[in-house]
């Protein structure tokens, strides 16, 4: 018998294959209520989740057999990772894998929002370039003060990757990475204050919400930049949404929100904002090496090895 693993929400067409391949799938939508399934889907043994959608303890209770949880991201904000250990459930990410281009898409926000690259595009589309509209000038990245709030390894390899450019690479941590030749600034407000450019790569989680609120964003200043591929919930999106209407910073480049996949309005309307759908990782490698890693990480648990990149 095949055993039973529930694929939770839309999944690749190629993890989905390699799910069914090995295990008695059962594909349930992001909608479907996990914690009122027959008997049948009940029994699973494993679950495969991303970040977006996780897994609650209230899904983990309602399935008492399960054993692992397979997350085809590197976050688990959405995972109550005290239940699953209480519970004895095992849960694996995708690390590394998707860091070269979690790191590329941050930088690329970053060269989009600066340089107006989206609302230019849009001019020369509307055909107002041809009508005379002349462009107005853009800011500029090189020597730019780039502020990096959290320091991991996404973190680092935006750092890396702008150290040619950058005035000076400035970095916030809970703690200073001690291998580094990048300026630690252990208060946030005046991390905000001393960067250009605030690039969010921390990790999500309660202790990261809300982390980036209207004080620091009054503090990164009317001609400073945010830049967000971590998880919507790290900035106080109300209060950006605020401080761009206002003028009180100068533009955000985007990947992830607080409601994906909403959206707020007004950010709609802005020339200023650049607006990605959650695709920092959505590259064709990327995706298929993330799913070779969901399924090394259910093919060692059910053989009894070592999960290659566990959580817990
Ligand atoms: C994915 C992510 O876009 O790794 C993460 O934490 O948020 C992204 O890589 C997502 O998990 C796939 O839907």
């Amino acid at each position: 018998m095949r055993i039973p693993v529930i694929a939770y929400g839309q999944l690749s067409p190629y993890l989905l294959a390699g799910l069914e391949q090995r295990f008695a799938v059962h594909a349930l939508p992001a909608s479907a209520d996990l914690t009122a399934l027959p008997p049948a889907v009940r029994h699973a043994r494993g679950l495969v989740s991303f970040g977006a959608l996780g897994a609650s303890a209230a899904i983990m209770d309602a399935l008492p057999q399960l054993e692992i949880i397979g997350l085809f991201s590197v976050g688990y904000d959405k995972v109550d990772i005290d239940h699953a250990r209480t519970r004895g459930i095992r849960v694996s990410n995708t690390p590394d894998v998707l860091t070269d281009d979690v790191a590329d898409l941050a930088v690329g926000l970053l060269y989009a929002t600066v340089r107006n690259i989206a609302a230019n595009d849009r001019l020369v589309r509307l055909g107002a370039w041809a009508t005379g509209k002349v462009p107005a000038l853009s800011g500029r990245v090189t020597g730019k003060r780039i502020g990096i709030l959290g320091l991991g390894r996404i973190g680092r390899a935006i750092a890396r990757r702008l150290e040619p450019v950058a005035g000076e690479i400035l970095y916030h941590n809970r703690r200073e990475a001690a291998d580094l030749p990048y300026r630690y600034v252990a208060d946030p407000i005046a991390f905000a204050r001393e960067s250009d450019v605030l690039i969010v790569a921390t990790s999500g989680g309660p202790e990261a919400a809300r982390l980036v609120d209207a004080a620091m964003l009054d503090a990164l200043g009317p001609d400073g930049v945010i830049v967000n591929i971590s998880r919507g919930s790290v900035i106080d999106e109300p209060a950006m949404v605020a401080a761009l209407e206002q003028g009180r910073i100068a533009g955000a480049g985007l990947d992830v929100f607080a409601e994906e996949p909403h959206v707020p309005s007004a950010l709609l309307a802005m020339d200023n904002v650049v607006l990605q759908p959650h695709q920092a990782s959505a590259t064709v490698e990327t995706r298929a090496a993330m799913a070779d890693l969901v399924l090394a990480n259910l093919d060692a648990h059910f053989a009894g090895q070592p999960l290659p990149t566990p959580v817990v």
